[in-house]
């Protein structure tokens, strides 16, 4: 069981796995090498107009080239616990079938090379990178890729069997569903609300499917998923601002606690739908899909309020993300909202972050994760499970349709010549990880 904070006023509990989170397209690059497949990524950032200036993951941060070097800065960091996303297509070159050695094997150096440091892997198997050869059958909006993946999924646990102790299924299924199928800037690059909701559904299916594929393993560690979260509140005390505030509520967040933690939609949400999406839940969906997870994955990146008319409004200063409001305290009242309406599931902040414009002095990093951090230590003292804490991100990297125009990173990378350089705030965070607090 977690132990309560004690000692100094903003010690952490003693083991709390204090981490950095990034995701594979997003930092690996070698796009074309060792067999692996395209994604819907690459066929996305390919096309003309898609991201700024016209950047792609081809060669990202090169990860993929400077496994060692980035291990090594990892452990200079004293990094506890490092999330990566698996690109399904390196395994898996067409999304099912043959499984590319040489992709596994990336991986398998990769959380070996976690554990000679002493830092405990967190391994994401979807961040939104399908295969492209499954995209061409429908990728998501087809049923059937809920078991691809699920195959996908058991592929995985039974090439890192042991050696991973944390397994999480989705990344932020929320962002394909408004983003890659609504707005359409994401890929796959497509405009259909109802579409949108379908896949949906098969994304959850496919996260049920997968938590049962890890006990099928047998092969131990634990599994759940990584949801975008944020608390939502009224931008005024009007009974309309509340009323939208309520649906902009399950928008953001029951559609997706409730079905994987609760086996159920939120009836409100549920009435909103129309007949093509619901006739995609059958029967025996949710009690999948509500299959007992170990964790909760919390990305955090801040609050939303809602206007009477239901539009957002900002009403903290933002970030360079102009959807970003930073608000502390919304992590605090997420967190212990989690706690009230879900129970004692254990939490993990899988992601929390903001992209600064200052490379290396970025005091606005370092801020914003000291309050971030103390948001949490409050919740903590409030009896939230919470074991670990991933800031986003490890290093520079490709921020999808943004490109490389905004730097997430704790380390600054130099695409020209892919120097890495610990920022200020990394080493802010080396001091706040050697004392376990603040
Ligand atoms: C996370 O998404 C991702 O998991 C991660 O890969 C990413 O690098 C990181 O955050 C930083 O962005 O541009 O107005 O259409 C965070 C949730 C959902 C926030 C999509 C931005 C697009 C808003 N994101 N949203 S807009």
């Amino acid at each position: 069981p977690a132990a309560r904070p004690s000692g100094g006023a903003t010690t952490f509990p003693s083991g709390f796995g204090w981490g950095a989170s990034t995701s594979a397209y997003q930092i690996e690059g070698a796009a074309a090498e060792d067999g692996r497949g395209p994604s819907v990524w690459d066929v996305f950032s390919h096309e003309p107009g898609r991201t700024r200036n016209g950047d792609t993951g081809d060669v990202a941060a090169d990860h993929y080239h400077r496994l060692i070097s980035d291990l090594d800065l990892m452990r200079d960091l004293g990094l506890r616990s490092y999330r990566f996303s698996v690109s399904w297509s390196r395994v898996l070159p067409t999304g099912r079938g043959e499984v590319d050695q040489r992709g596994l094997d990336f991986y398998r150096r990769l959380v070996d090379g976690l554990r000679e440091r002493g830092i405990a892997p967190v391994v994401t198997l979807f961040h939104w990178d399908t295969p492209q050869a499954l995209q061409e059958l429908g990728g998501w909006e087809n049923r059937d890729c809920a078991q691809w993946f699920a195959d996908y999924a058991h592929t995985m646990f039974a090439a890192l069997d042991d050696a991973v102790p944390t397994w999480l299924t989705l990344n932020e299924p929320k962002t394909v569903v408004d983003v890659g199928y609504t707005a359409g800037t994401h890929a796959p690059g497509k405009r259909d609300r109802q579409l949108a909701n379908v896949v949906g559904h098969h994304l959850l299916l496919g996260h049920g499917l997968a938590v049962q594929a890890l006990r099928a393993a047998g092969t131990g560690g634990r599994i759940g998923a990584a949801l975008s979260l944020s608390p939502v509140y009224p931008a005024d005390d009007s009974d309309a601002a509340r009323g939208r505030a309520t649906v902009a509520d399950a928008e953001e967040n029951r559609r997706w606690l409730d079905p994987v933690l609760k086996g159920s939609y939120p009836e409100d949400w549920l009435a909103t739908q129309p007949a093509p999406v619901r006739a995609a839940m059958r029967d025996g969906d949710l009690a999948v899909i509500g299959t007992a997870s170990d964790l909760l994955g919390v990305n955090y990146y801040g609050p939303t309020h809602i206007a009477g008319t239901g539009s957002r409004v900002m009403q903290h200063p933002t970030s360079q993300a102009t959807w970003q409001e930073i608000d502390p305290d919304g992590l605090f009242d997420l967190l212990t909202r989690i706690k009230r309406d879900y129970g004692d599931i254990p939490l993990s902040i899988t992601e929390n972050g903001m992209p600064t414009t200052n490379a290396m002095q970025d005091q606005d990093r370092i801020d914003f994760l000291r309050d971030h951090f103390a948001a949490a230590h409050r919740a903590l003292a409030a009896g939230v499970k919470l074991e670990s804490y991933h800031v986003w991100s490890l290093m520079d990297n490709f921020e999808w349709a943004e490109g490389y125009t905004q730097r997430w990173g704790l380390v600054h990378v130099d695409y020209a010549t892919q120097q890495r350089t610990p920022k200020a705030s990394a080493r802010w965070y080396q001091e706040v990880i050697a004392r376990n607090g603040l």
